[in-house]
Formats: structure tokens, sequence, C-alpha cells
């Protein structure tokens, strides 16, 4: 078979954001844009000839023919094998565990994640390295910069691989492996959790709803929820993959997952709901009158994990992205162990995991994993959660105001500003590192400002940084309002605001969330006058 060099042209817009390169799929859809990518990221990896690589996707409109080209130019590019998910499907977390159980040198990972999909929606590439975890920044600056000059990309001319049936094809001289998605994952959490335990649970009459939003997490849920631990069938919904994900927006949280959310507040609520996003790595919980924001949740699950047979022995450390609320770092405390703050996105925990320092970590989008893998994992906080229903034999409910009362409580919220004019965006976070300094001095709104920066990590494990990841303003009474621009959307700029306020063990803990924020939610548009330079009289998503 010979291998054919095809010329090519640089894409200046080729730098991947918070979680891999993320454009409308007509964006994709240009000329070699695809190729130059895929190219620009093999000629950024030294030593993979020969390697192992895993392919797969969440199965969004284009993944097919991406997998295909990808296909090729691995095999073009001298890797040794492909291993590809059967219908080139693989979820996020389920990909990181096929690269580190087969010991692979990488992963593709096709997905825009909770953005939606189809012909108009949005496609997305992102690479794992051979941890199993989203490639450093060290590795997609060099792909970034390789996507500038490239001129040409290798390929070989085949005609596609057959990814419906389990087995192994050949390429050029590659193998290419089709494998089940979802046996190895399953064992994995089969390790993890007292899957009798929860069985138990479900015999006993314990009723959930999970919904795949027609995104990945179908075919994982399906065979471990209904498979291997009996819960009826029709608990999972919405379980077949589809390429525009039927039309919805398969993101779980309050706004897209909202028939989910009014079951569990009706009057037929069963015990416990979850959904989770398009490839699988973020988790929405919901117990009967009771949703948990998913910083809550990271710090529950944290004090709780003991409870799983797969943490028995404790957790070595938490980490959270910065904008996460402090719940977590109640617990590490009491629990005395590591508590690490780091940037956004999910690549900067690989160190802290790979290092031993942190055993769970977790993000306020809805994001929560532990070292079983490299990714957030949104079926591993599920059963985590069933596991700890099982062993505390309480509702959801019970065990959040029991933490709530053990360790405070720390009122959230992020208000997302969507598509909103990347000028204005830009200038209004310009303008506010330009004030911190005085804010320092002079407080704000007569309150004392202990903390205005624009946060910075230096990562304790190989000592790089990465600045000007969000704007902070900390008051002396622990709440603290954050800023920032979004490294994952796809038009215009979207900006976050982060709001928090801890509330003690002893003080209220029953009020409403936007009520509790109100002053501090004001505080923000005044500091930064968002609806003035927006143009928007609120926020796009409240969660
Ligand atoms: C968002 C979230 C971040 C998450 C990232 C990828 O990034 O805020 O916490 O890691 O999405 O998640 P940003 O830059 O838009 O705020 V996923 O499930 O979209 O891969
Ligand atoms: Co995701």
């Amino acid at each position: 078979m010979t291998i054919k060099t095809i010329a090519t042209t640089p894409y200046d817009d080729q730098k991947p954001g918070t979680s891999g390169l993320r454009k409308r799929v007509t964006h994709f859809q240009q000329p070699n844009y695809v190729e130059n990518f895929v190219q620009a990221l093999f000629d950024s990896l030294p030593g993979h000839e020969g390697q192992t690589l895993v392919i797969g996707g969440d199965g969004r409109y284009f993944n097919d023919a991406v997998i295909q080209i990808a296909i090729r130019m691995a095999a073009a590019n001298g890797f040794g094998k492909v291993m590809v998910g059967q219908g080139g499907i693989l979820s996020t977390p389920g990909a990181s565990h096929i690269i580190r159980h087969y010991k692979a040198f990488g992963g593709i990972v096709l997905s825009a994640s909770h953005n939606p999909g189809g012909p108009e929606g949005d496609f997305g590439i992102k690479y794992n390295a051979s941890n199993g975890g989203p490639a450093p920044e060290k590795i997609t600056d060099a792909v970034y910069e390789r996507t500038k000059q490239i001129t040409e990309y290798k390929s070989v001319d085949t005609s596609d691989v057959d990814l419906s049936t389990l087995g192994v094809h050949e390429v050029a001289g590659m193998a290419v492996e089709v494998i089940d998605p979802v046996a190895d994952y399953a064992a994995l959490m089969e390790t993890l959790f007292d899957f009798d335990a929860i069985a138990a649970m479900f015999a006993s009459g314990f009723r959930m709803r999970f919904d795949a939003m027609h995104a990945v997490t179908g075919p994982y849920a399906k065979a471990i929820i209904e498979g291997r631990l009996g819960a009826p069938e029709g608990t999972v919904v919405n379980a077949v993959p589809l390429p525009d994900f039927g039309g919805g927006h398969p993101d779980p949280n309050l706004v897209y997952a909202k028939e989910l959310y009014d079951l569990l507040m009706g009057p037929d609520a069963p015990d416990f709901g979850a959904a989770s996003d398009g490839d699988g790595d973020r988790n929405l919980i919901i117990g009967r009158n009771r949703f948990v924001t998913p910083s809550d949740s990271l710090a529950l699950l944290a004090a709780n994990a003991h409870l799983a047979p797969g943490y028995a022995k404790g957790i070595a450390g938490i980490a959270r992205s910065m904008p996460t609320s402090a719940a977590a770092d109640r617990v590490a405390e009491k629990l005395g162990i590591e508590m690490h703050e780091t940037p956004t996105g999910w690549k900067f925990f690989g160190n802290l995991l790979d290092a031993g320092r942190v055993t769970i970590c977790g993000e306020e989008s809805a994001g929560t994993g532990s070292d079983h893998v490299r990714e957030k994992d949104g079926l591993w906080a599920v059963l985590l959660w069933l596991n700890i229903l099982a062993a505390r034999k309480q509702s959801v409910d019970e065990i959040v105001r029991e933490h709530w009362t053990t360790y405070g409580r720390n009122y959230y919220s992020r208000h997302d500003y969507e598509e909103v004019d990347a000028g204005a965006a830009n200038q209004l976070m310009d303008d506010l590192r330009a004030r911190l300094p005085q804010l320092r001095e002079a407080g704000l709104d007569g309150r004392d400002v202990v903390l205005a920066d624009d946060f910075s990590y230096l990562d304790p494990v190989d000592g790089s940084t990465a600045t000007k990841q969000g704007v902070r303003i900390g008051f002396a009474d622990g709440s603290r309002i954050v800023f920032r621009l979004s490294g994952t959307g796809t038009v215009g700029a979207t900006l976050r605001v982060y709001i928090e306020r801890y509330e003690p063990a002893a003080g209220a803990h029953d009020r409403d969330t936007q009520e509790a924020l109100a002053d501090l939610i004001a505080l923000a548009d005044s500091v930064a006058q968002i609806k003035a330079r927006t143009g928007r009289d609120g926020p796009t998503v409240i969660t």
C-alpha cells in the first residue's frame, strides 16, 4: 500500500481550548480542516511509530467520517495498531480507561461534549496521552504551532473499515481492532463499587431514572444499571446515541434536563435521578426533592468515598477547579488530606492523579472523577452515589442536609452569558483586571476585599504554570465572585460568573440559592457592568 502525501495549506484557528478543538461541524467540513489538525497532532507526538492509538467518539454527526479519516492517517503515519469502539462509540472516560488498560500510546476522542450536534451543531477533536488524560498544554501548544505551519498530510487509499462488528481488520499493514466500548469499562466499575449492595437496593424497590440524553452513556448505563445491577427496564431513558442527540442539547443541567428535574420534584418522584452529557464525562445528580449542586456533590462524594470498596482505604487528596465552590476544601481539612485548586479543565488534574497526591477531583460544571481513569466520569459519579445510598440507607436529601450541618453550606451558582460579542467580553475582562489593585486597596461596596487577582497556577508536580485563568474577587466572610471566559464555546464569547457564599454549620441551609446570593449577584453586575457591556438583561443559563 502506498502512502500518499497530500499538499495542504494551514488554518490559523486550530488552537485547542479547555477541552480539545471545538468548532461548528460546517467549520470542520472545510477542505483538509480535519486532516490538517490530525497531521499536526501526529507530527507533535514523537515515538508514535508502531504504537497503539485508541479512537472513538460520542456518536455525534460527522463522527463516522472523521474516524475513517483518522484511521487512514494513523496507518500512513506509522501507528502499529488502532483500537476503535464498535460503531465508533467510546465515552470520554471509557476511552481513558481503554488507553490505560491496553497501555496504548494515546487516543483521539471525537466529541464536542455537551454542545449540540447534527449538521448545524458542533464537533470536536480531543487528544489523550498515554496516562489516559487530556493532553497537557505543552502538547496542545505544540499541536497549535504545527497547525500554523503544516504543508502536507499523509494518508492511504483504502475503503472504509466496517465498525459495526467486533474483530480485527487490516488497513495498509496496520491492525484495526473494533472493540466492545462497554465491557472493559463495566468490569472496572465492578472493581470499585459494591454491585451486590446496589443490586439488593434495586431489588428491594429503590427507583431511579437515568437520562442518557441520546448521547454516549446510553449503552453503558443500560449494560451496567439495568444489566448488571438489575434495575427495571426503562430505568435508563433516551438510551440510544443519536447523531443529533434527538434534537436535544446533551448538557445535564437544570435547563436541558428539566424533564428529569420536574420528575424528581413531582408527586411520583423516584428515589434518584441522574443524567450525563454528550461524551459521558459529566453528571447530574438529583434526589427526590433535592437537587445536588456539582460542587456539593464533589464534597459529598469525597466525604463518603470510603463506603465504596474501591476507596475503602480512604482518599489521598482532593483537587477542584478554581471556580468550583470551597465545599470540598472543608472535607479535605477534616480528613487531614491534601487539597489542590487548579485551573478549569481536566487536563490540570492529570499530574496530581499520576503522582498519587489526589484521589478525587471535580469541577463545578458537573464533572467528578477519581484516579480510576484520567477523565471526569459521569457514570462513575452516579455509581458512587448509588453505592453511598446503599451503604447509608438514607435518602439523598437526608445525606445532603447532614453534610451541611456538619460542614456548613456553600451557596453556589454559575451565571452564563452565552454567545456575547467577543470584543465586549474581552474588554470586560481587561477592565476588571485593571481594577484589581484598586479593589484590594479600597474594597468593594463597603466590603473588605481579601483577594483580587487573575488566577495563576503552578503545577506542584512538573513546575509548569498557567496564567490568566480567571478573575477572583474574595471577601472577608469567605464569599467570592469569579469571572472567566469559556474555552469551549464555538460562537462569540461566553462569560461565566461564579458566585459563592458560605453559611456555617449552624446557619440557615434552606434558603433559595439565587436569593441567598442576590447581593453578590448584584455586586458582580455592578463591578463588571455585565448588563451594560453585553447588552443582556440577564444570564442565558443559570446553574
Ligand atoms: C467547560 C467547563 C469546564 C469543563 C469543560 C469541558 O469549560 O467550565 O469545567 O472542564 O467545559 O467539559 P469552559 O472553558 O467552557 O468553561 V466537557 O464535558 O465540555 O468536555
Ligand atoms: Co463532556
